[in-house]
């Protein structure tokens, strides 16, 4: 690591680090200046929203109240979001929360009463910060585990939840399957033929939970093609590869890759190209796919033709495809878009069983790889000792949702589902506690969210900022920014472990989520059990002491804590230890997978108990364009991760800003569709379906596929009334219209990537949008 840490005068840059980059940073008067390190080849500008958090309006200075909860008393109450806020002393406000907690079974923990937390959702899915010890999420675990002993959690995540159930099933690890693997190493020295479903898109690889230090994508890509080998991005959206690296393009339309896959599959048989060697010795399940593409099960064979009426890319094209996938040394990789959608089990699903016809990753640089396109740290070398995490505690509730049934959990206490083949049931939540995540951001259909947030009798949430999940919250707690705070950064598959020093004090009374925990576990009294008797700083020694230990055991340099916390990152060894599917090809028997067969599975009867069909197949989801609803909604709205932020956060930063057009988001739709309804570049338009509207600014583009509109995430959600045409989030929310329906009765996952939308130019005057500081209404002070 270069040494960055002086500059001319003398003044210390700070190392910190965030999800989308590690860098140094100096304060020049109020400003915080912020540089990339060095060894990053290619820095994220997500990086430049960091210093407008230091004094944006919409920090949260002091602890909220909601009015209606304080006057009234806690319970069920439709209010929540459209009600005023009370500022309170930080004395009075832990005062209040604690005794609520109290009343609801806080503070008793292992000696109270058993369960006293499955009345409490503490799941609290979220981003939240870089670091790891102030990790939000981490942090409300570990008091709700000490406090109540346990609480409903959740399990899986919006990223990946179809995608990680199926593959889990059928070939046993999906974290090891998609971390694994030094893809990015194999596609600059051996790769001959990338395709990527659904892309590689640089602003998705800028990002990996924990941080990411070097930005390689880029480069490999330009590495591979220098050497010749071929890339092709298969995507109704030409940005979700770099524009400046040669690549082919295919553009089926939204939700209909299995098609095409399938198209491709028929083809390898009637080509002769299926490596049967490879199907033999590591899957099971081939003769039944195999029958299913040939059409010996459904009297359909899933021709080229078949797929091309599906998919609308040209048979020919397909054909072509197959063929220099079977002639080359080809990785398939697939992005997690994909499976954020109906059925989005099946294009991971058959996106492997194609590479297993392809003969697998026996081959060094060819195979599968999962997720490559959609996280920084995939396809990386991992590290070799352990990096620090915050222990959490035990959870003795034993409930937990899958993550994406938030609304229906409290819309439907005592409601049935089933998930990975068991039946389940909801408990009756009464409490929420959420810290460092914004559900009005990241859940699907926004308005029915509201109403699921009006059933609880209290809902607690922490944030810096005052979002739309704050201003459904009736106690809110101001917290610190990274930059406000010490901690150390660390993510699996980025080789440096990073002081994030302290770059400011923190605005107003914003206090870390660990001291907020604390003064809430000395009311309940179990402020012992919760600190473990240590300070915020003796907890970064404390969790640094396991990755030193484990260096010092390898014999390599294993420095003191003040000394690594003063110096610049630390660069942990990585593991050379085979991935697991190098494991398992090299022998099978001995390395099986963790799947009934040991093998893959291309037919699993654990699909079928989870209500899939037994091997990869088109099924055609309810909204898609050729579906029924397309002739009232003939939009296919793409609702993808956005350039210019990570999620919602710091969306009122500089380079996010800059992406938007009068603080509004910009979507991107085809320019012959805009020309037939009259719209042009910066107009603003009108989404809307039966779930609701949204309004963005118009960019017509040749870019983008014909009835496809993309809307990225991350605008603040804020519902206004339209004269003459209902309610729409006027900054441009999709997930105002996004459905809140599971991807699949296996995995209940987030179906939020795509969904049918009507499109229009404006008629009614424009409202203007809500700016960030008047989401959560400013309170009066007492
Ligand atoms: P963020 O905006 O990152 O979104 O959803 P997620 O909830 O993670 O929210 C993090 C929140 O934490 C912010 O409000 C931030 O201010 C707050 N925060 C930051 N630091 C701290 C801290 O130290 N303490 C506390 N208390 N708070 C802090 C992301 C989710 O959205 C994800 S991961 C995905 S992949 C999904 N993607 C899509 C999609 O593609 N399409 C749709 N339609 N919907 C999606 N939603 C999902």
């Amino acid at each position: 690591m270069t040494s960055q840490t002086r500059r001319t005068g003398g003044t210390p840059y700070l190392y910190h680090s965030s999800h989308w980059g590690t860098f140094t940073a100096v304060r020049e008067g109020d400003a915080l200046r912020i540089q990339p390190i060095s060894d990053d080849p290619d820095p994220s500008d997500i990086l430049q929203n960091i210093p407008a958090a230091l004094s944006h309006p919409a920090r949260l200075a002091r602890p909220l109240v909601r009015r209606g909860w304080l006057e009234d008393g806690p319970g069920p109450d439709p209010r929540r979001g459209t009600d005023g806020y009370v500022e309170m002393a930080w004395d009075d406000a832990l005062d209040l929360a604690a005794k609520e907690l109290a009343r609801l079974g806080g503070g008793r923990g292992e000696a109270g009463e058993e369960n006293a937390g499955r009345h409490v959702f503490g799941g609290s899915y979220g981003w939240s910060s870089a670091g790891r010890f102030h990790h939000a999420q981490s942090q409300v675990h570990r008091f709700l585990n000490v406090s109540f002993g346990g609480y409903v959690a959740s399990v899986e995540s919006y990223s990946s939840a179809a995608g990680s159930v199926i593959l889990d099933t059928v070939a046993g690890n999906w974290r090891r399957l998609s971390r694994e693997g030094r893809w990015w190493e194999h596609i600059r020295e051996r790769t001959e033929l990338v395709i990527a479903f659904g892309g590689l898109p640089l602003k998705n690889l800028a990002v990996s939970p924990g941080g990411n230090s070097r930005h390689i994508a880029a480069e490999s890509i330009r590495a591979a093609a220098a050497r010749g080998a071929r890339f092709v991005s298969i995507s109704a959206l030409h940005d979700d590869f770099p524009n400046d690296c040669p690549v082919d393009r295919l553009a089926p339309r939204p939700a209909t890759d299995v098609a095409l896959m399938l198209g491709m599959a028929h083809r390898l048989i009637h080509t002769g190209a299926v490596d049967r060697g490879y199907l033999e010795t590591y899957t099971t399940g081939w003769e039944a796919l195999r029958a299913y593409i040939e059409g010996e099960e459904d009297g359909q064979p899933k021709t080229p033709d078949w797929a091309q009426a599906i998919c609308g890319v040209d048979a020919r094209e397909i054909e072509a495809l197959a063929d220099l996938a079977a002639r080359s040394r080809t990785l398939i990789t697939i992005a997690y878009g994909l499976q954020r959608a109906e059925n989005g089990e099946q294009p991971v699903w058959m996106a492997l069983a194609l590479s297993c016809m392809l003969g697998g990753g026996v081959r060094r640089g060819a195979g599968f790889s999962y997720a490559l396109g959609s996280m920084g740290n995939h396809g990386k070398p991992q590290l070799a000792v352990p990096s620090p995490t915050l222990p959490q505690g035990r959870n003795r509730s034993g409930d937990f949702i899958p993550v994406a049934r938030i609304a229906d959990l409290l819309l439907n206490p005592g409601g049935r589902y089933t998930y990975r083949g068991k039946d389940r049931k909801y408990g009756h939540i009464r409490l929420i506690y959420w810290a460092g995540g914004n559900p009005f951001h990241h859940h699907q259909h926004l308005d029915r969210l509201r109403k699921a947030f009006a059933k609880p009798d209290t809902i607690i949430v922490h944030d810096n900022v005052g979002t739309a999940t704050t201003a459904h919250a009736d106690i809110v707690f101001p917290a610190t920014i990274t930059a406000e705070r010490d901690d150390i950064g660390a993510s699996a598959g980025d080789p440096f472990l990073v002081p994030m020093k302290k770059l400011a004090e923190p605005y107003g009374e914003a206090r870390d989520d660990f001291s907020i925990f604390c003064e809430l576990s000395l009311r309940l009294g179990c402020l012992a059990e919760f600190s473990e008797r240590r300070t915020a700083r003796e907890w970064l020694e404390h969790l640094y002491g396991e990755t030193r230990g484990a260096l010092a055991e390898a014999g390599l340099p294993a420095p003191a804590f003040d000394t690594f916390f003063e110096g610049p990152p630390l660069h942990l060894p990585t593991s050379d230890a085979p991935s697991m599917m190098e494991a398992f090809h090299a022998d099978p028997a001995a390395n099986p997978l963790a799947t009934p067969s040991g093998r893959i599975e291309l037919f699993s009867h654990l699909a079928v108990a989870g209500g899939l069909p037994g091997h990869p197949a088109w099924i055609e989801p309810e909204e898609w364009l050729g579906s029924a609803m397309a002739r009232t909604h003939p939009f296919q709205l793409v609702a993808n991760q956005p350039a210019g932020k990570l999620h919602s956060q710091l969306d009122f930063g500089k380079t996010s800003m800059a992406a938007k057009i009068g603080g509004r988001e910009v979507a991107c739709m085809n320019e012959a569709d805009a020309e037939r309804l009259g719209i042009r570049e910066g107009d603003v338009i009108r989404l809307w379906n039966a779930r609701g509207a949204a309004l963005a600014v118009a960019r017509p583009s040749s870019g983008i596929a014909p009835s496809v509109i993309r809307l990225s995430t991350g605008a603040w959600y804020a519902p206004r009334e339209i004269e003459g045409a209902g309610p729409a989030c006027v900054n441009g929310n999709p997930n105002a219209l996004t459905a809140d329906r599971p991807a699949s009765p296996l995995s209940q996952g987030c179906s939020g990537q795509l969904c049918l939308v009507s499109v229009e130019r404006l008629k009614a005057p424009d409202p203007g949008t809500v700016p960030h500081e008047n989401i959560l209404l400013r309170p009066k002070r007492r």
